[in-house]
C-alpha cells in the first residue's frame, strides 16, 4: 500500500483524529479545501440534530508547511463540539457508577436490531453497548471525508476529478435518462448535485425522495438510497490483472463496501451486465487517439485496470438501524423483551454518503496513482503521469 491512513475517535468523544502516510511532497494543501467537503458532508435532506451542533473544520498539525506538503505523515484533528454535552458520559478518567439521576450514562443494554450493539458487545466482552456504538457511528467519516480530500488535492494536480449524486432514495429512482451527457465533467457534476437538498440531478425525483423523508421521518422510520461516484481524467493502467489483491474494482469495492451501513457496489452496468448478451454489454473500440469507445457499460475498468473512460461505481446504503420507532429487541442483562435501544440519529444519511464515497475513491485511486507512478515528490509523479499519457496516446496510431 502506498497511501494509507487510520483514524481514531469516538462520536461523542473530545475529538476525530486521522494519519495519512505516503502523500508524496510539493502537494498545494489549505485547510479551506478539507473543510468544503467536510460541510458538504454535514448537509442533506434527513439529518438528525447533530449536524446543527457541530460544523466540523479540520486542523493540520503535521505533514504539511507553508501550504505545501513535505512528504511525513499528515495529522488532521476534528473537534466534537457535542462533547461538552457528554464530557461525564465519555470522561477518559473513571466516574462513579450510574445512578438515577445520571440517566445520560445508563448502559446500553439493548441492542438495535441492524447494528453492531449486539455482534460488538459480545465480541469485546462488554456490557454497556455504548463502548461499541461510539465508535461504530457514521460520525467516523467525517475522518475519511477529511483524508480523503488530501487524496483528492493528488488527483487533481494530476488531472483527475470526481463527483457524486444520488440516484435512489428509498425506492424511488432518478430517470437516468435525463442524465445521459448533460454532465461531461465530474466538477460539473459536483456543483449541480450539491445545490440539492438530497444531492439529486433529477428535479421531480428530487420532491419524490424527500417526501419520502418525510414519510420515514413521521413514522420515526428511516430510508437508505444509493448513490453514484464519477471520475474523469484517469490514466489507462491503474491497478493490475495479475493478483487479486491488486485489481481495482475489488480495491475500490473493499473501500466503498467499509463505509457504514454499505450493502453492495456496482461498476458500470454492475448486475445489469449479467442479464445481457455480451454484446450489449462490452465496449467496442473505434479508431482514435486514444482508442475511443462509444459506450461506458464497464464502467472505467477491465479486468481491475483503468481503461481510460470515466469510473462509474454505484453503492447501495442500507437504512439507518437507529430507528425513533423501535424495533423488538431483548434486554442482555435481564433478558426481558423490550423495545431497542433509542437516541439521536439521522432518518436518511444518503446525500452525506455520497460525500463518504467521493472520499474513498479518492483514497483508492491515488494509491494505485502512487503505486503506478509514484515519487517521493508531485513533480516527479507529474513528469512519469505526462510520458505515460504520451504513450497511450501513439498507439494504434
Ligand atoms: C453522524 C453523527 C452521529 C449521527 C450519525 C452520523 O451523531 P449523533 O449520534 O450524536 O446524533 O447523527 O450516526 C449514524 C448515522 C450512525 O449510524 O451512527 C455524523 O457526523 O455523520
Amino acid at each position: 500500500m502506498h497511501l494509507r491512513f487510520l483514524t481514531a475517535g469516538e462520536s461523542h468523544g473530545p475529538a476525530l483524529t486521522s494519519i495519512i502516510e505516503g502523500m508524496p511532497a510539493g502537494v498545494p494543501v489549505v485547510v479551506e479545501q478539507i473543510d468544503t467537503h467536510l460541510a458538504r458532508r454535514q448537509r442533506g435532506y434527513g439529518r438528525g440534530g447533530r449536524m446543527k451542533i457541530e460544523t466540523d473544520r479540520a486542523q493540520i498539525s503535521a505533514g504539511v508547511r507553508h501550504g505545501k506538503t513535505i512528504g511525513s505523515p499528515i495529522t488532521l484533528t476534528v473537534m466534537n463540539r457535542d462533547f461538552e454535552s457528554w464530557q461525564d458520559v465519555m470522561s477518559v478518567e473513571p466516574v462513579a457508577p450510574y445512578a438515577p439521576d445520571t440517566p445520560k450514562r445508563r448502559p446500553i443494554e439493548v441492542p438495535r436490531p441492524g447494528h453492531v450493539d449486539y455482534a460488538g458487545g459480545i465480541k469485546y466482552r462488554i456490557e454497556d453497548m455504548r463502548n461499541i456504538l461510539e465508535r461504530a457511528s457514521a460520525r467516523e467519516t467525517t475522518m475519511r471525508v477529511a483524508s480523503g480530500a488530501l487524496a483528492r488535492r493528488l488527483l487533481e494536480e494530476c488531472g483527475i476529478f470526481m463527483g457524486s449524486h444520488v440516484v435512489e432514495i428509498g425506492g424511488i429512482s432518478v430517470d437516468q435518462s435525463t442524465l445521459v451527457g448533460r454532465f461531461p465533467s465530474a466538477q460539473e457534476l459536483n456543483a449541480h448535485a450539491d445545490s440539492s437538498e438530497v444531492r439529486c440531478l433529477d428535479k421531480a425525483a428530487e420532491a419524490a425522495m424527500i417526501q419520502r423523508i418525510d414519510e420515514a421521518r413521521d413514522n420515526g422510520d428511516t430510508v437508505g438510497g444509493v448513490f453514484e461516484v464519477i471520475v474523469d481524467g484517469l490514466p489507462v493502467g491503474l491497478g493490475s490483472h495479475v493478483h487479486w489483491d491488486r485489481k481495482l474494482d475489488g480495491r475500490l469495492a473493499g473501500a466503498l463496501m467499509s463505509i457504514h451501513a454499505m450493502k453492495g457496489v456496482e461498476i458500470g452496468l454492475g448486475f445489469e451486465a449479467a442479464r445481457r448478451f455480451g454484446s450489449q454489454v462490452h465496449d467496442a473500440f473505434e479508431v482514435g487517439s486514444p482508442l475511443a469507445r462509444p459506450t461506458n457499460n464497464a464502467g472505467g475498468l477491465e479486468g481491475g485496470v483503468t481503461n481510460g473512460e470515466p469510473l462509474v461505481c454505484r453503492v447501495a446504503m442500507k437504512p439507518i438501524s437507529t430507528l425513533m420507532k423501535a424495533l423488538p429487541s431483548v434486554n442482555i442483562t435481564t433478558g426481558q423483551a423490550t423495545a431497542a435501544h433509542v437516541e439521536r440519529s439521522d432518518y436518511c444519511a444518503v446525500p452525506a454518503a455520497g460525500v463518504v464515497g467521493e472520499a474513498m475513491v479518492a483514497i483508492v485511486l491515488a494509491d494505485a496513482l502512487l503505486e503506478k507512478f509514484g515519487g517521493d515528490s508531485l513533480e516527479e509523479i507529474q513528469e512519469s503521469l505526462r510520458n505515460h499519457r504520451a504513450y497511450a496516446a501513439k498507439v494504434a496510431r
